[in-house]
């Protein structure tokens, strides 16, 4: 019996009944046709598609790409140690996500990734790696503000992402840091400004355990033990009808800090057998076609989370991935897409034909050819993300919602959703 177990036959002794998130193995075809999505990603080596969270997602999955992996972390390498260590580039300290410069939470996935490997970060390049990510964390308290008004410049999301990727490497903080997370979290208002608050809830509950676990800010470990049965709550809270926590995509993030945990009562282990039959169901809808969150949900398929990062073992036996075989489908047919922007002058309303299948970039990119709607994009780890509508650049805490009509935000960005015929989709400028 493993020291949960132990604990639990103890409370079970108390007469207190204890219950714990265990997640049975997934099929193997349907973890591998997953890990086949990513490979795509590894051999595709520009330094602007590079995504630390793909090499973590497959070294904490049962699966591996041999050579390309190394090689992989590898490049990432070079592109991090160059980005913020190179004397000719200045160091863009504010956090802001500027496309040339790893941003705060890019850095700490990259600190993942090679604790993922099971290096530690060291010597005078990785000090610096170090100090850069605490001086990220120093801003955004500042920004924050002593009476915790103000907002982080990046996210909660980012913040915990840097608490987790400094503890993983044995890195302390200052208890000021990680109070403006317990803050957040026990003030829960602060999160839900910031988006779904399921992803931002788990990340911050992630990095608590990775401090708990580790000993460290024993000043805080009251509030620390606390926050984190407060984010178990919180997510046992947000479980929709289907099973999602939140939603299909915040689920695997969620079910990471829920998994191997126990709490009081019998709730905890029906809730996590209720998301896997949901999760698995959507993976066989072929839900699951984001490389960032294919990277997220792996991790799960082998009963690990981040916080496993503390030892990994990288001598674990995983399977090695082979490429799938292509099918490419070739259609005549149209379908017809509605777009809308209502906020502008004029406002901008048209059908657009396009073959079925197609992504929602498609359709922005046939209305452009057709003239009358333009946009941009900046490229991020989850992919594309629209950065402006017929001139109209997002500002401070600003983003351009995607929605079905008549008020449904999409659960997936540019490249990934496929408009049905008929749809209409609005694009609209909305603070978060
Ligand atoms: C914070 C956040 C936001 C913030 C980002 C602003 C900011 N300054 O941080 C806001 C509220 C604006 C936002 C918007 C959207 N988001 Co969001 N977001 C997140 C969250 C919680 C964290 C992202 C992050 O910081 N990652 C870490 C850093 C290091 O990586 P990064 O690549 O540098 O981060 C940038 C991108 O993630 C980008 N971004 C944020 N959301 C999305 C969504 C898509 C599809 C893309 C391409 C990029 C993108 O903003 C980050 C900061 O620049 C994730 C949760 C998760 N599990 O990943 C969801 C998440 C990525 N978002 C999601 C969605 C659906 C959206 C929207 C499409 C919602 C909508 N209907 O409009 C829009 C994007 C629309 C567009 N303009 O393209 C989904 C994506 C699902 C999928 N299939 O890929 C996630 C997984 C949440 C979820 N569980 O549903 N988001």
């Amino acid at each position: 019996m493993g020291h949960l177990g132990v604990l639990l036959f103890l409370l079970g002794g108390l007469g207190t009944l204890a219950d714990i998130c265990e997640i049975p193995e997934v099929n193997s075809k349907l973890v591998e046709t997953l890990g086949q999505r990513l490979l795509p990603w590894i051999d595709w080596l520009s330094l602007e598609h590079l995504n630390p969270s793909i090499y973590i997602g497959l070294r904490l999955s049962s699966l591996q790409a041999g050579a390309r992996e190394a090689f992989y972390l590898h490049i990432l390498k070079l592109k991090y140690q160059q980005s913020f260590l190179s004397p000719r580039l200045a160091v863009n300290d504010d956090n802001r996500d500027d496309q040339a410069k790893p941003s705060m939470g890019q850095l700490a996935l990259y600190l993942l990734a090679l604790r993922a490997n099971c290096e530690f970060v060291g010597g005078h390049k990785g000090d610096r790696l170090v100090s850069q990510l605490k001086r990220f964390l120093e801003n955004e308290k500042r920004a924050i503000g002593p009476n915790h008004k103000g907002h982080p410049r990046t996210s909660y999301y980012q913040y915990g992402l840097g608490i987790l990727a400094l503890c993983v490497h044995q890195k302390r903080l200052h208890d000021t840091v990680v109070g403006k997370l317990l803050y957040a979290v026990e003030h829960d208002h602060h999160l839900h400004r910031d988006h779904l608050s399921v992803d931002t809830v788990a990340m911050a509950g992630l990095a608590f355990t990775c401090l708990d676990d580790s000993n460290f800010n024993p000043s805080q470990r009251h509030r620390i033990t606390l926050a984190i049965r407060t984010v178990r709550e919180k997510i046992l809270k947000a479980q929709t009808p289907e099973g999602y926590f939140g939603n299909v995509y915040s689920t695997p993030l969620a079910l990471q800090l829920l998994m191997n945990s126990f709490m009081p009562g019998e709730k905890l282990g029906t809730a996590c057998l209720k998301a896997r039959t949901a999760l698995l169901a959507s993976m066989k809808d072929g839900a699951f076609q984001n490389a960032l969150l294919i990277s997220q949900l792996l991790p799960v398929l082998n009963g690990k989370s981040y916080v496993d990062l503390i030892s990994p073992d990288c001598e674990a036996p995983r399977v090695l991935l082979q490429p799938a075989m292509e099918n490419p489908s070739q259609t005549r047919e149209v379908i017809s897409v509605m777009l809308k922007v209502p906020s502008v002058l004029p406002p901008y309303r048209h059908s657009i034909s396009v073959p079925p299948g197609s992504s929602l970039e498609d359709v922005f990119k046939k209305a452009q050819e057709l003239g009358g709607f333009t946009y941009g994009m900046q490229n991020t780890l989850s992919g594309p993300y629209l950065t402006s509508v017929m001139g109209k650049e997002v500002g401070e805490r600003e983003f351009w919602q995607l929605l079905r009509a008549p008020d449904t935000p999409l659960l997936e960005g540019i490249a990934e959703y496929t408009p049905k015929n008929g749809e209409t989709i609005e694009l609209r400028l909305v603070s978060w």
